[in-house]
């Protein structure tokens, strides 16, 4: 048997590096590159391995050879966009990340957690404790009094779909495999992780070739099960107003055709969940828009009266299901489509377990000669209508002497092209955008409401730029999620990828703010004021200036005032060839159009506010629309 003589850090490099990923007969690189922050625990191990592969790869001439590094500033961030990357390919290529031991490892975890609700793949490497124990205990480890085995990257475990620990170099071998079947499975993926030993990472082995040569892993498009296919037909053929609840799992499996042409086909309307606000463009008279906690009026109507409700590629989370209320209708059924069995099982749906794509198309030909009736398309139509009237409304609001948020959501509707890409997180912006945005293109509309995680905007920005460097994107980001992670702005300077950042600055958690009030909690702890003479954080507004802030970290800034000095700022943003945060004021209190939707956030039950009562008692009353789906 040939073997080649290795470290382990250098084994893995060369073995990421030669990794691929197949559907449809198209190859693509598994792992594009990886993002690292050095120290103790891999500077040597994986760090050593990436200049080696670089250097091999020079020598050889090959400029896309090895595995590309990219320099991080935060650990969490790095993982944030390895998930935006893997998810703006739909999930057929990621990134790496590697960090040292205890905190630089532990600062990923929350990446992780984002990475494996959203069922997007990366790979994680952090360093760990010296395998050998002979040191022990080194910088930044943890002892646990009952297993020296034990070390604070046991953490990732709950929050991956892979974890391995490599001991011993002969053991990396079974995990690099292992790991890679993971994060190809369009069910299981998520992040995987690889905890690696910064002594082992510099241990030398003889490998087998064979090892290193070039792997790929073809993703399925697995076919639903045929009785699944007729039972679910059979549920759907009974139906007189269905409805479609469209996910994140189309725009992975590329289904968004078979889906506007099986919705067309049968003349079913289609709600949208915040990953799957993508599937259909927004002037297409059966797209209903976003359903749920933060939907339209046309899809939540239409989910209050449907009797059939086809799941495709979605979780059902309580933002979808607004908390199990807006499907109303007693004795409403649902069909489920979905890779994950598990979720195909959900809300005691006919479940059927496939490809989005496959499923459709299979579906299709069950449902051949059956459509829902005319009255029903035109009725979706009607209020389809009637809810881009509203977002037209919001759009041009002209609020004094700050804008509403929604204005600013229009204009960049308005200035992005076709196929550019909005992306966001957390705060009052992603409901916002799921009621109001337009979508074009099944790849324009980012926006991680998984784990709705602050901090992902612009180190997510970054991925989905880094992996579509033929799109615009727009980073929209609130004033708390901008000050919880900015830092990865240096990255994009460094590497010169262009982000447009819009920055909304409503000087404070002006989401939370509203939810706090409708809870009756007076908006406790969510604007960001001095401390006032009573002791509260009532006083004035902090003399925080984000703009300056991005300036200072290479970002070319535009500040705009009013909403038309926005639109002008934009433009020169989009035209700009660099990274560019055009920064705007907008007023906290001016919320989307509502659809009268709930949302379930228990309320206290004992309270000094009336106020808080009074919310306590609405929540009882809201409480009783909740269906079990059994
Ligand atoms: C990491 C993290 N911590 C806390 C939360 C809870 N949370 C959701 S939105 C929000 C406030 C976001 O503030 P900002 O970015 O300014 O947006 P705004 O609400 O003002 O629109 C908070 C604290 C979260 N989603 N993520
Ligand atoms: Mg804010």
């Amino acid at each position: 048997m040939t073997t080649v003589r290795l470290t382990v850090g250098q084994a893995v490099v060369r073995f990421l590096a030669a990794q691929r990923s197949e559907r449809d007969r198209t190859r693509h690189r598994l792992i594009e590159g990886c993002f690292g922050i050095f120290g103790h625990g891999n500077v040597a191990g994986l760090g050593q391995g990436l200049l080696e592969a670089q250097l091999k790869a020079e020598l050889a001439g090959e400029r896309d050879g090895g595995l590309r590094y990219l320099q991080g500033r935060n650990e969490q961030a790095m993982v944030h966009a390895a998930a935006a990357f893997a998810r703006t390919r739909n999930r057929m290529s990621t990134l790496a990340c590697t960090s040292s031991i205890g905190p630089g490892a532990t600062n990923m975890v929350t990446g992780a957690a984002l990475a494996t609700i959203n069922r997007l793949p990366v790979l994680l490497l952090p360093g760990d404790v010296f395998a050998t124990r002979v040191a022990d205990p080194v910088l930044q480890q943890l002892e646990h009094p009952s297993g020296q085995d034990i070390s604070v990257n046991d953490v990732f475990r709950p929050v991956s779909r892979f974890f391995d620990r490599i001991w011993r170099p002969d053991q990396l071998p079974s995990a690099l495999l292992a790991a890679m079947r993971v994060l190809t499975d369009p069910a299981e993926t998520g992040a995987v992780t690889l905890a690696l030993p910064q002594d082992v990472q510099a241990e030398a082995y003889d490998w087998p070739a064979e090892l290193f040569r070039e792997r790929v892993w073809h993703i399925p498009r697995t076919p639903p099960d045929p009785a699944a296919v007729a039972r679910a037909a059979e549920v759907i053929r009974s139906a007189r107003r269905p409805l479609i609840v469209a996910g994140g799992g189309v725009i992975y499996s590329e289904a968004t055709e078979a889906l506007r042409s099986f919705a067309d086909t049968f003349g079913i309307p289609v709600g949208q969940t915040q990953a799957g606000k993508g599937t259909m463009r927004s002037d297409d008279p059966l797209c209903a828009g976003a359903i749920g906690a933060t939907g339209t009026t046309a899809a939540n109507e239409l989910a209050a009266r449907a009797d059939v409700v086809i799941g495709i590629g979605t979780r059902w989370t309580d933002f979808t299901t607004a908390s199990r209320t807006v499907f109303a209708k007693p004795g409403v059924r649902f069909v489920n489509i979905n890779v994950a069995p598990s979720d195909a099982a959900k809300q005691s749906g006919a479940a059927v377990v496939g490809d989005a794509r496959a499923a459709l198309e299979a579906l299709a030909v069950a449902l051949a000669g059956w459509s829902a009736a005319p009255a029903h398309r035109a009725r979706a139509a009607e209020l389809a209508a009637r809810w881009q009237a509203t977002v037209e409304a919001a759009y041009t609001t002209r609020h004094e002497p700050r804008p509403a948020q929604a204005e600013v959501i229009g204009v960049v509707n308005e200035v992005a092209g076709e196929r550019d890409v909005v992306l966001c997180a957390a705060g009052s912006m992603p409901g916002d955008l799921h009621k109001l945005w337009r979508t074009r293109d099944p790849g324009g509309y980012h926006v991680e409401y998984g784990y709705s995680c602050m901090g992902y905007e612009i180190a997510g920005g970054l991925g989905a730029k880094l992996a579509a460097q033929d799109r615009e994107v727009f980073v929209m980001v609130g004033d708390g999620s901008y000050l919880m992670m900015a830092g990865e702005l240096v990255t994009a300077v460094q590497e010169g990828v262009k982000l447009i950042v819009v920055c909304v600055d409503n000087h404070g958690f002006a989401s939370i703010g509203n939810l706090s009030e409708s809870v009756g909690a007076q908006r406790f702890g969510t604007s960001y004021r001095f401390r006032g003479p009573d002791g509260r954080l009532d006083g004035g507004f902090l003399p925080v200036d984000l703009a300056a802030n991005a300036a200072s970290l290479g970002v070319y800034v535009l500040r705009a005032r009013t909403i038309e000095e926005f639109r002008r700022a934009l433009v020169r943003a989009r035209a700009a060839d660099r990274t560019t945060m055009v920064y705007i004021e907008t007023d906290p209190l001016l919320g989307a159009p509502s659809s009268g939707a709930w949302w379930d956030v228990p309320v206290a039950e004992v309270a000094e506010l009336e106020a808080t009562r009074e919310a306590r008692a609405a929540y009882e009353k809201a409480k009783e629309r909740q269906r079990p789906y059994l």
